[in-house]
């Protein structure tokens, strides 16, 4: 056993430290199956000391470490990339403190899915503002560390606007806490929110304070068929001008819902197929549930008001991933536009992936501005049509990544989003919190 697995061992105990290719091979492929490096070993330590521990240790030896939550992301950030690494998996930091009702407050592991910490929320009559379909798996770290956005962010807004404090190790092995839940602090630099969207270049959450919202369950779910993206908005613009409760608003189309059906045998969710798809949350009185109807029936709508009947119409837009994963190993492409200009975007991204000679699946959070496009047919290792793809949403005026991050995925077009002034100031950041540069090399920053 070399030196680093001998001090891993100690610190974690054996049945935590992880060498065998079969154990370690969940842990090294991403979700998409597109992103795949070589680990050193994974280490599964219990608390905040371990990570500590573990994190010292892996600066002595000089090996990177990548920090991993439940490996729901998607932009290949939380698997090593060629050189290897050690991967620290956060899930066992699974405290979960009572819910304070008097704050409205909770204080949550890293390891802590998104689903237990919604379950544990719900039963204080409280709610957790983010929600994602990755939600049995993606964690509280995770979610932190890539600012995971999900269908509920126009009502909520994405993870770090739940985010009160933090407490995590830097590569040095020191510890910041910030886990007392007050509200108004005002003490200098922001490190919570530094360390939102950081994807684990800056240090490895091990537990967050968050905010929590007064439950208010959706009470309609609006299913509309529409000709197209411009419909789909404006549709979604008059449900929220009706009503202030719109939680979610979303999106799909023909291609993406015929792959859907083919994966889940689920039956046609209208009697008429239509190009497109609107799908609207909205916490609604039975009057507003009258208005609502009449507007969605300008385009043919199933609307439900009963949990069942509503999470069928969900599962239309929540399992389009895994029924496009059943189909190969999409490119995915997580853009963000101003919704004047989706219009615009969506008929010239048809004109590059009819060059690229691939299919793009299209989908998103449309009421953010928010389109995943996901193209299958080039090979894994082939960027061009990412490059194309993600040129064309900046040249609109649009994100490179409205949620899912950065990660190995878009490094190197980094510069499409952010100014070479933003680009050095993070450099800047980054060589100050993590000097030899361990945590999660290749991620958000191309090598240099
Ligand atoms: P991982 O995948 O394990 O890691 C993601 C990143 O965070 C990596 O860079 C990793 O190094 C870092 N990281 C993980 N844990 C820590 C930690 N404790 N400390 C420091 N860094 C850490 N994303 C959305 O934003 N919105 C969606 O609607 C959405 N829906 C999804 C649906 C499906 C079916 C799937 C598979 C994914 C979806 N995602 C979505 C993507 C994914 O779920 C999110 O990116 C999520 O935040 C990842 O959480 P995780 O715990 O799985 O993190
Ligand atoms: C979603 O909104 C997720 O369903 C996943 O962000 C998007 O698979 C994707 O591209
Ligand atoms: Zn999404």
């Amino acid at each position: 056993m070399d030196a680093l697995l001998a001090e891993l061992t100690a610190i974690a105990g054996p049945e935590h430290v992880l060498t065998d290719p079969d154990l370690v091979a969940g842990y090294t492929t991403d979700w998409t199956r597109r992103f795949r490096g070589p680990a050193r070993c994974v280490i599964r330590p219990a608390d905040t000391g371990e990570v500590a521990a573990v994190l010292i240790a892996c600066a002595r030896h000089g090996v990177p470490v990548v920090p991993q939550g439940g490996n729901t992301g998607l932009v290949g950030g939380g698997v090593p990339g060629s050189q290897g690494a050690v991967v620290l998996s956060a899930r066992r930091l699974r405290r979960l403190d009572p819910v304070d009702a008097l704050s409205a407050q909770v204080t949550a592991g890293a390891g802590v899915t998104i689903a237990e910490l919604r379950a544990h929320a719900a039963r204080a009559g409280l709610e957790y503002g983010v929600d994602l379909a990755a939600r049995d798996s993606a964690t509280v770290g995770g979610t932190i560390a890539t600012n995971a956005g999900g269908i509920q962010t126009i009502r909520y807004g994405p993870t770090r606007a739940q985010l009160l404090g933090l407490e995590a190790v830097l590569a040095g092995g020191s510890v910041i806490s910030r886990l007392g839940g007050i509200q108004a602090d005002n003490t200098g630099y922001d490190l919570t929110q530094l360390l939102a969207g950081s994807e684990g270049t800056l240090g490895v959450i091990t537990a967050a304070r968050l905010r929590l919202w007064p439950a208010e369950p959706p009470t309609l779910t609006v299913l509309a068929g529409v000709p197209g993206i411009e419909a789909a908005a404006a549709v979604a613009a008059e449900i929220r001008s009706l009503l202030p409760g719109l939680r979610a608003a979303e999106y799909f189309e023909a291609p993406g819902l015929a792959l859907v059906r083919a994966h889940t045998s689920l039956p046609a969710p209208l009697p008429r197929e239509y190009p497109a798809y609107l799908l609207a949350d909205a916490a609604a009185s039975e009057d507003d549930t009258e208005r609502i109807v009449v507007l969605a029936s300008l385009q043919e709508a199933a609307v439900a008001m009963d949990a069942q009947a509503r999470a069928r119409l969900w599962a239309y837009r929540e399992r389009h991933t895994e029924s496009i994963s059943a189909a190969g190993i999409p490119h995915k492409l997580d853009v963000a536009l101003p919704l004047g200009r989706l219009a615009a975007f969506r008929a010239e991204l048809d004109e590059v992936i009819a060059k690229a000679d691939a299919r793009a699946i299209v989908f998103g959070h449309i009421g953010a501005g928010n389109l995943h496009v996901n193209v299958l047919g080039p090979d894994r290792d082939d960027d061009a049509v990412d490059d194309a793809v993600l040129r064309l949403a900046a040249g609109h005026g649009g994100t490179i990544s409205a949620e899912h991050g950065i990660g190995r995925a878009k490094a190197a077009v980094l510069h499409l989003s952010r100014s070479a002034a933003e680009i050095e100031a993070m450099r800047a950041v980054k060589s100050a919190l993590d000097p030899a540069g361990l945590l999660n090399p290749g991620v958000l920053f191309a090598p240099s």
